[in-house]
């Protein structure tokens, strides 16, 4: 009995936290490799707090760092992938990888031109949003579709960004309990590249991280759930958090 208890304390962490963090970069379907280019938190915990210091691009990382900063055009379609742990699935058959299917909600990516990627700090940046997928008219959302899609979640660089270094952030927000304010869960981590091409834009709209978001927003504070318990969003429609995102 002693045993049988011991053994489910143990289990219990791994059983409710199916949670997912970002540890891949695709250019145009080429992935660049595991944890390269990119910042991967070694918890797969969210953050819930929408002023977390950070916000922007998470933090206790996965250690050495990769120092990579990968090349990409603009008009490239560039990919992040999630997975449950680092790796993918965290045992054979994991249905949490690479998330839990209840953890509906959008998927978002932004940039923030830095001097150097490699080493740039989150903070302080002035944040555009380059690409967001939400619920469609089925009831699906843009995590279904990174589901379906082996963990992935890509979106073109708008082709009239200046070209230079940036930080890609990568963002999920699961909103399976955001019927209460403060249970939304906010899955980031920060890409690293470097953006060629002749465009000029440095975003129409810029935010800062924390900042950008307030925990009553309409797309963080909010039942997802239709009158039967289904994550479907009942008929209403979801505003993705944050700001319009840049349209060259
Ligand atoms: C960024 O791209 C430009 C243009 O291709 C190149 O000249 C530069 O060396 C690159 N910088 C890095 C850090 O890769
Ligand atoms: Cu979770």
């Amino acid at each position: 009995m002693k045993y049988f208890a011991a053994t489910v304390l143990a289990l219990l962490p791994v059983l409710t936290s199916a949670h997912c963090v970002a540890q891949r970069v695709r250019v145009n379907g080429a992935d660049q490799g595991q944890l390269v280019g990119i910042r991967t938190p070694n918890s797969n915990n969210p953050i819930q707090n929408v002023n977390d210091g950070n916000f922007a691009c998470n933090s206790g990382f996965h250690s050495p760092v990769s120092s990579t900063v990968i090349n990409v055009k603009a008009g490239d379609k560039v990919g992040t992938q999630w997975g449950h742990v680092i790796g993918g699935a965290q045992f054979a058959g994991d249905k949490d990888n690479p998330i839990a299917a209840s953890h509906k909600g959008p998927t978002i990516f932004y940039l923030a031109k830095v001097d150097n990627a490699a080493s740039a700090s989150g903070s302080g940046l002035k944040w555009f949003k380059i690409g967001e997928d939400g619920l469609d008219s089925s009831g699906k959302w843009g995590v279904d579709r990174m589901i379906a899609n082996g963990g992935w979640v890509d979106f073109p660089i708008p082709s009239c960004v200046a070209p230079g270094q940036y930080l890609l952030r990568t963002e999920i927000v699961a909103l399976h309990s955001a019927s209460k304010q403060g249970q939304a869960q906010f899955y980031v981590g920060c890409a690293q590249i470097n953006i060629s091409g002749a465009g000029s834009s440095a975003g129409s709209q810029t935010v800062s991280f924390p900042g950008a978001y307030s925990a009553g927003d309409p797309g963080i504070l909010v039942n997802i759930y239709d009158t039967q318990g289904n994550p479907t969003g009942g008929g209403r429609p979801y505003t993705i958090p944050g700001p319009a995102k840049l349209s060259c």
